[in-house]
């Protein structure tokens, strides 16, 4: 085979957000539009990539397959030695970054726009990672859209034909070097990762009954997404669940019309289910596989900052933690600031990092974080560098399992030990970008004047004084790079906290973000949406987000 150079030219907006480029599928579809882009990721990687292995899978939405094929005849053009490819293109986010660091490689692509729906009508992404197995980090995504801006050619194998039904290895010659496409098996390699971090023979016992004389009674709900073939796998093959455990676990193109997004309101069908049914845990993913949510019996529902200082407070009963040690943790800044607490309580390091989980991969590196997540259903360590929504589920068996309670009980106690942090988010989906722009521009004015700090703010009969009030900004404690307007943030005195920014994984539009987090050390048994809502009137107030948007009520509430 021989590969040519294409003639091409520049694409606008090829800047990948918060987690990969994400477009509607009609943009990636557009001529040259996905070459471009490809072909900038493995220049921005200079002379590595010639001899390199590349990782390559996606959550198999729909165009995730031609992708792939545009993506290995690149590749082959371009030197790189050999691709890892899943079988039907499919691996999960979490898979991905598995397969880059047991076997070493380069780096990965990974084709998905996570939680955004799919279909030719919906959303497509793609997304590279580094060699550590985590996202590229800002210096490098910048430079893919600094080369996106000035591409002139593109090198393809025109004629390179691969089947990626088939597992199998795939042999070629390009300009008369090897080139080879080993077609894996989707599942194993994370299967056995998984086998190794938990205890799979007490797991089996307390899920399938042997221990407790009754199975245990779990709805796992993969939304039609890519973790339905990781799913069956762990639950029902390795772990003894009841065949009916498991729900939508065929991975769709369109994921059956779902808006595949582990939430209150996009997962509704799972939160209604459980609330009606008799269930000790429901948990649910995202399209990729790297968020989850879980619930317990009557829908009893864990905040995902919760969930982190849970797992935080129980790690040493998960094995791989036992074994490697706990190292600090740390959320990003949004995130509710539960697991600083539990950080206190250990003597552990606890870090704030900037929305995206490519700020943690740098701290897990150096060895000085091992926990973290994110309030928008991201739970991960550092055995991978990506969030890991199968993980988080089987964290939280493990703690069922060690403690014998239920989830709703096993959060009243952290509570009672901790204090508790309530915690909303309120997204604006969809809103004009412009008004959103200068919603954020007036209130960074407003917020960083001054005599801003020290003002009253009054709601309902609470009153709050603002501590300080930013935009945060961010120094990477290991190679000191700089990330600046993260997130405007108005902190309280007591410490409760308003944290506003736009969304960077949206493909059209503006999405605003409205974070509201509210510490309280003996009122833990309240209803959150009653307890925050002084606070988020007075978010309101502040950013005036009514008259910008023109929204009077939210699209999704966490
Ligand atoms: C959102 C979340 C963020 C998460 C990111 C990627 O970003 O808020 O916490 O890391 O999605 O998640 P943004 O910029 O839209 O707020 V995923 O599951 O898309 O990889
Ligand atoms: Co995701």
């Amino acid at each position: 085979l021989k590969s040519a150079t294409v003639q091409t030219t520049p694409y606008e907006g090829q800047k990948p957000g918060t987690s990969g480029l994400r477009k509607k599928v009609k943009v990636f579809t557009q001529k040259n539009y996905t070459e471009n882009f490809v072909q900038c990721i493995l220049d921005a990687n200079g002379s590595a990539i010639s001899g390199s292995l590349l990782v390559v899978g996606g959550d198999g939405r729909y165009y995730c397959k031609e992708a792939v094929e545009i993506i290995a005849r690149i590749c082959a053009a371009n030197g790189v030695a050999k691709l890892l490819v899943g079988q039907n293109g499919i691996l999960s986010t979490p898979a991905v970054s598995s397969l880059i660091r047991h076997n070493k490689a380069y780096g990965g692509i990974i084709l998905t726009a996570s939680h955004n729906p799919g279909g030719p009508d919906n959303d497509f992404g793609i997304k590279f990672n580094c060699s550590n197995g985590g996202p590229a980090p800002d210096g490098v995504t910048d430079k893919i859209f600094q080369l996106s801006t000035a591409i002139k050619e593109y090198k393809i194998v025109e004629d390179l034909k691969i089947d990626i039904s088939k597992i199998g290895t795939n042999c070629y010659e390009v300009d008369g070097k090897p080139f080879v496409v080993e077609v894996i098996d989707s599942v194993e390699n994370y299967v056995n990762h998984m086998k190794e971090i938990f205890d799979f023979g007490k797991l089996h016992d307390f899920v399938s009954g042997k221990k407790t004389g009754t199975p245990l009674k779990a709805r796992i709900d993969s939304m039609n997404g890519v973790t339905g073939s990781y799913v069956r796998e762990i639950f029902l093959n390795c772990l003894g669940a009841t065949p009916d455990s498991v729900v939508h676990t065929t991975p769709l193109e369109d994921f059956g019309g779902l808006h595949p997004d582990p939430n209150l309101t996009y997962a509704k069908d799972l939160v209604d289910t459980v609330a009606k049914g008799d269930y000790d845990i429901g948990a649910a993913f995202d399209g990729d596989g790297d968020r989850n949510m879980i619930i317990g019996r009557n829908a009893f529902f864990v905040t995902p900052s919760d969930s982190l200082a849970v797992i935080a407070h129980y790690l040493e009963c998960i094995p791989y933690f036992r074994k490697n040690g706990i190292q600090g943790f740390a959320r990003s800044m949004p995130t509710a600031s539960a697991v600083d607490l539990v950080g206190q309580k250990l003597g552990k390091e606890v870090f704030e990092v900037p929305t995206g989980w490519k700020y943690f991969g740098n701290l897990m590196d150096a060895g000085r974080l091992c926990l973290c997540g994110e309030e928008s259903f991201g739970t991960g360590s550092n055995h991978i560098r990506e969030k890991d929504g199968v993980w988080a589920v089987l964290a939280w068996l493990s703690i069922m399992e060690h403690t014998g309670k239920s989830i709703e009980d096993i959060l009243k106690n952290h509570w009672s030990i901790y204090g508790r942090n309530y915690f909303t988010r309120y997204d604006y989906e969809e809103c004009e970008l412009e008004p959103c722009n200068q919603m954020i521009s007036t209130m960074e004015k407003t917020i960083t004047d001054p005599a801003f700090k020290g003002r009253e703010f009054s709601s309902l009969g609470k009153t709050y004084k603002v501590k300080v009030a930013d935009n945060f900004g961010y120094t990477d404690p290991v190679d000191k790079s700089v990330a600046s307007k993260q997130g405007l943030r108005v902190v309280f005195e007591d410490g409760s906290r308003i944290v506003m920014r736009l969304s960077g994984t949206g493909s059209s539009g503006a999405t605003v973000r409205m974070y509201i987090d509210s510490y309280e050390k003996d009122n833990v048994l309240g209803k959150a949406s009653e307890m925050l809502k002084p606070l988020i009137n007075i978010a309101l107030e502040i950013s005036d987000l009514q008259k910008f948007t023109g929204r009077t009520a939210p699209t999704v509430i966490t």
